[in-house]
């Protein structure tokens, strides 16, 4: 096993790697979704600068149950996680934005080999690694900024080949595929995880339970407004980035919980008919219509083990907090 090198706390050296989508990419999605009868914006681009900011401060609200929660099935679960995972660990983290919950397993592993933050949200990226780095001299950080959901090709350490390659998804993230979607990008994974190291590796992940609707709903409309803003500023980022004429204040931000589907949905809902300008295109919309911006699945553990079953993964330990809100799985590749 390759030993773990020591580095002065140059935090300028770590390595970063940008595959962005591009500003094409955007429109082309806004046009698309705009397009069609029942209009839909893509999730993946709430995440700019003011974006991230605002999920951080979801994060902080007393309806917003899930990180809070998951931080702390975390705490108290991170040092047997550390001991099933052994040394030697390369840890890839899939949607890093602050990093803040790696910090919970970096602090217990041992001799982790080295780092890998990866998010869409360039800037957010480079500080929240750059602090990591800062912070953990010793680890090899590598940011990459890309779009996860897509094929990325994650560079092995440079201090050697890992004991194991980690994937750390927490965050209920998952959640934004539609069940099928989620078993094929966790099967896609599964071979960056497992051939990426010595010994198999696997996936760490958090994924929200199903529950009480009330409680859902309240999470996804939070009463400071917080998530409302959020999602009204998927409009405000069309404005700055493709010339959109988008007025946030005639639109209104709705969560419903669909038990069929099982998932929290949410929509920016029309408060006039009116025509708007983004990238270059009329788009009218009708009172009342809504524009779909992002669904958030929620599953049984039980339900959730098949879906991982069923994309090559072995199930092997899972942990939940007292009330049964959230889990964190951890799975075999
Ligand atoms: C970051 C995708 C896990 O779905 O709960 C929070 C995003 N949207 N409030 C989620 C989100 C509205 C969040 N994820």
């Amino acid at each position: 096993m390759a030993v773990p090198k020591t580095t002065s706390a140059n935090h300028s050296r770590i390595g970063f790697l940008d595959l962005a989508p591009s500003q094409g990419d955007f429109a082309a999605a806004v046009i698309d979704g705009m397009s069609r009868p029942q209009k839909s914006l893509p999730c993946a681009f709430f995440y700019d600068e003011l974006g991230s900011a605002l999920f951080d401060r979801i994060c902080e609200q007393p309806e917003y149950y899930p990180t809070r929660t998951e931080q702390a099935i975390l705490d108290r679960v991170a040092a047997p996680i550390a001991a099933m995972l052994g040394p030697g660990v390369q840890l890839v983290e899939l949607g890093s934005g602050s990093s803040r919950k790696v910090r919970t397993l970096l602090d217990r592993l041992v001799n982790p080999l080295s780092y890998v933050g990866i998010d869409i949200s360039r800037d957010h990226l480079r500080r929240s690694c750059d602090q990591l780095a800062a912070d953990y001299p010793w680890l090899e950080v590598m940011a990459l900024c890309a779009d996860y959901l897509r094929d990325v090709p994650v560079p092995p350490p440079q201090a050697g080949i890992p004991r194991r390659r980690v994937g750390f998804f927490p965050g209920s993230t998952l959640g934004n595929f539609t069940p099928a979607e989620a078993e094929g990008f966790l099967a896609r994974w599964r071979d960056t995880l497992r051939f990426g190291g010595v010994e198999g590796g696997g996936m760490l992940i958090g994924i929200d339970l199903r529950k009480d609707p009330a409680i859902l709903e309240a999470a996804y409309d939070d009463a400071a407004g917080i998530t409302a803003a959020f999602n009204l500023n998927l409009l405000g980022r069309i404005n700055r980035e493709l010339d959109g004429t988008f007025a946030p204040a005639h639109f209104r931000h709705m969560a419903l919980w669909d038990g069929e589907r099982s998932c929290v949905s949410m929509y920016l809902v029309s408060r006039r008919d009116q025509i708007v300008r983004a990238a270059g295109q009329r788009f009218a919309i009708l009172e009342g219509e809504p524009i779909h911006t992002e669904d958030s699945h929620k599953y049984s553990i039980e339900g959730f083990q098949s879906l991982a079953r069923r994309a090559g993964y072995r199930p092997a330990a899972v942990w939940t907090d007292p009330r049964a809100l959230f889990s964190l799985h951890w799975l075999e590749a």
